[in-house]
């Protein structure tokens, strides 16, 4: 398939465009699995984009100032692989041949991380397309703080491969709306446009005017009519780089499929391999060799590898002149550095507060926000806001500016942080778009240089379960403020009131779920958070004041760090009872615990903010803890029981909340759940002197009425 002579320029393309095309279809085969159809259809676009726009050094997939690029519609992930291999990034053509396979660096969606050159992880619809307004902030926001007249340091566009599933997703419209109030000129989106989705046709489902759609937003839209025509897309992209205030969405109409005789425009090419037959017609069709299959022609494989010298040529006139801004403004160098780094500053946790003893206390979320109003002055890097919840989530920062675009009139200033209105601004202000918001903050990360944070009530972490997995999933250091974090937030009622979403949470690997107990361990779960750069951390903070203890009396609250730690242990000899609880309970387990002691029983008071730290803990160190050889435990926490009996054991007990919670005043709804002292001394009274029968010495009935009132004791 070489040309004995030069190929026309237009030949050329041809022959790149379709050994992105037949590349994904040979992987999808050999596969037996995977989605031709996309591929197939964008690759022109694709082709366009890659070989003329999208600035990027293959030998250094994490140059700074690179261009970023998401393949939103996941599922299309032998496009990028395609592209990936071609342009000379270290993704050899035995990974392609290997898709989808036990070990490859080619999963069937992309995996941040595992891939060089992916930036995302993508595959649930919509969330690529969040992610890349997240990384289009992150860029805005680095350049008004560290770009200097004659030092663009920070210049680069965000583009997306966006597709109908992923714009028919809700995270989509939350992510779009935002982008196009702050009028996010550098993010530029291709729209493959091509009718068709998984198990049907768009007008099934799907016919609201997209266009129309996203210029409602606030976004500057265009059409190409046909998918093929690389002139028109090359000017659609020059158009859209072209426009400063609007982010763009260059709806690009394709055919799914494109070149395959029985297949083309139907859902059958979406997510299935063609077949042997069909892939013979289609080469045929679009004039391809049928041998050797994931053939690539010399000169379309130099063409694409032109990449390597444009992009080291590219790096290396950027490190030019960052080592001239390096030398003008040092300071701001070493700061944009370190943060890109993702290195936190010396002294970055010189200001945090310790809080002294009182009696009164105050609510978890109030000391965060001091916490967090200290720790932003040395952390440039740290940005983030609420869901429309600043009052409530104690989030805003103070004086350090609103992410707004710096062209608005500041307007109404309602809700303002303070500080003025750019990007320089680090208060973002999300709107009530959890989702959204939560998609987002994985793109601030993905990108680099910032330290998202976002905020709002526990029950509504329910609204950003997607992005919080994928945070997880993808190693990003986002750091999630949820308050109102249990029944005891009260008037409010059953729907505000969150019951499952600890043990929710906590069931996602690899997030880092903390609940602590009053005003000081906030203060190190801030600490751990931040540090936390490779692992999402989610704060589970009250709204109602919670005493501070007095850390005299009790363990120090550094011991957070470690997951769990004895409180305050018997005086001497073996505990009867060790009584473990979390965040808000933790206060009434000590006063519970003087009580038993005065009774002369022998209590154990453990603080276990965190599962996942203390199971990182050494066995030993679990053991000292909760040693194996006691058995009378008793766990509190207001929230639902699953999962408490890996640290209560059988023979343990956990008063916890088994049903949806109740408008009432808070403490009325804490009493009626049976968190008091007196129902924690009974509980322990009765699990110590084996009053209490073990779920399988209960009657049915006994069994039922305590699963009715408290749930799952086990
Ligand atoms: C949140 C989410 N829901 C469902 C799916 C399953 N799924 C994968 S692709 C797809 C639809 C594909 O249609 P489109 O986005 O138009 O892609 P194309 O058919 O053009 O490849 C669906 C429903 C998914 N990946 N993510």
């Amino acid at each position: 398939m070489n040309y004995s002579t030069a190929p026309s320029s237009a030949e050329l393309d041809n022959l790149c465009i379709n050994t992105v095309r037949f590349l994904s279809v040979d992987a999808v085969e050999k596969a037996n699995s995977g989605h031709p159809g996309l591929p197939m259809g964008a690759a022109p676009m694709a082709y366009v984009l890659w070989t003329r726009f999208l600035k990027h050094n293959p030998t250094n997939p994490s140059w700074i100032d690179r261009d970023r690029f998401v393949l939103s519609a996941g599922h299309g992930s032998m496009l990028p692989y395609s592209l990936l291999h071609l342009t000379g990034y270290d993704l050899p053509l035995e990974q392609i041949q290997l898709f989808r396979q036990w070990g490859s660096k080619t999963p069937g969606h992309p995996e941040r991380g595992l891939t060089p050159g992916v930036e995302t992880t993508t595959g649930p619809l919509g969330q690529g397309f969040a992610n890349s307004v997240g990384m289009a902030i992150a860029e805005d926001y680095l350049a008004a703080r560290y770009n200097r007249p004659d030092y663009e340091i920070v210049d680069h566009y965000t583009y997306a491969l966006v597709s109908d599933g992923d714009l028919m997703e809700g995270v989509s419209s939350e992510a779009a709306s935002l982008a196009g109030h702050l009028k996010l000129g550098k993010l530029i989106c291709l729209y493959d446009d091509n009718h068709i989705t998984l198990s049907a046709g768009t007008n099934i489902a799907f016919t609201e005017d997209r266009a129309m759609r996203f210029e409602a937003y606030g976004w500057h839209t265009q059409i190409v009519e046909n998918g093929n025509d690389l002139a028109a897309i090359d000017h659609a992209l020059r158009e859209a780089q072209a426009e400063k205030e609007r982010p763009s969405l260059i709806l690009v109409q394709t055919h799914l499929g494109y070149g395959s005789p029985n297949k083309q425009d139907t859902f059958k090419a979406h997510g299935s391999p063609l077949g042997d037959k069909e892939v013979k017609l289609t080469k045929e069709a679009l004039g391809w060799p049928l041998d050797p299959t994931f053939y690539i022609p010399d000169q379309a494989l130099a063409h694409f590898r032109r990449a390597v010298d444009t992009g080291r040529q590219a790096e290396a006139e950027w490190n030019a002149t960052f080592t001239k801004y390096a030398k003008a403004f040092p300071d701001l160098a070493k700061e944009f550095q370190q943060g890109m780094a993702g290195d936190l500053p010396k002294g970055w946790d010189a200001g945090i507060p310790s809080f002294p003893a009182d009696p009164k206390g105050m609510a978890t979320r109030v000391a965060s926000g001091k916490v967090l109003n200290e720790i932003d002055k040395k952390l440039p890097s740290l940005i983030g806001g609420s869901a429309d919840l600043d009052p409530s989530t104690h989030t805003a920062l103070q004086a350090v500016g609103d992410f707004e675009n710096p062209r608005d009139e500041a307007g109404n200033l309602q809700g303002s942080a303070g500080g003025g209105w750019s990007y320089a601004g680090r208060n973002l202000h999300f709107g009530v778009r959890e989702h959204g918001m939560g998609a987002i903050a994985n793109g601030l990360a993905a990108h680099g240089g910032i330290i998202p944070f976002t905020a709002t009530f526990l029950i509504f972490s329910d609204y950003m379960r997607p992005p919080i997995r994928l945070a997880a999933l993808m190693e990003l250091g986002v750091i999630y403020v949820f308050t109102h974090d249990s029944i005891a937030l009260g008037e409010d009622g059953p729907t505000h009131q969150p019951v499952e979403q600890l043990a929710s949470l906590r069931a996602i690997p690899e997030l880092t779920v903390i609940r602590p107990c009053d005003a000081n361990e906030t203060a190190v779960a801030w600490h751990v958070a931040i540090e936390s750069r490779d692992r999402p951390v989610a704060l589970i903070l009250t709204r109602q004041n919670l005493p501070t203890l007095d850390r005299t009396q009790f363990a120090a609250a550094e011991g957070l760090r470690r997951g769990a730690y004895i409180l305050k242990d018997v005086a001497e000899g073996k505990p009867d009872l060790i009584l473990i609880g979390t965040g808000s309970e933790v206060s009434l387990i000590v006063r519970a615990g003087e009580n038993l002691t005065n009774e002369g029983m022998h209590v154990r008071i453990v603080s276990m903010p965190s599962w996942e730290l203390f199971d990182a803990q050494p066995q030993s160190y679990r053991d000292s803890v909760l040693p194996p050889s006691i058995h009378p435990r008793l766990a509190v926490e207001a929230g639902a029981t699953q999962g408490w009996c890996k640290y209560v054991g059988g023979a343990g007990d956990v008063i916890g909340v088994g049903r949806f919670g109740a408008s009432a005043p808070g403490e009325v709804v804490m009493r009626e759940y049976g968190f008091t002292v007196e129902n924690i001394c009974q509980r322990a009274m009765e699990l110590v002197h084996g009053k209490r029968p073990l779920l399988h010495q209960r009657t049915d009935a006994e069994a039922m009425q305590v699963w009715r009132n408290e749930g799952d004791p086990n």
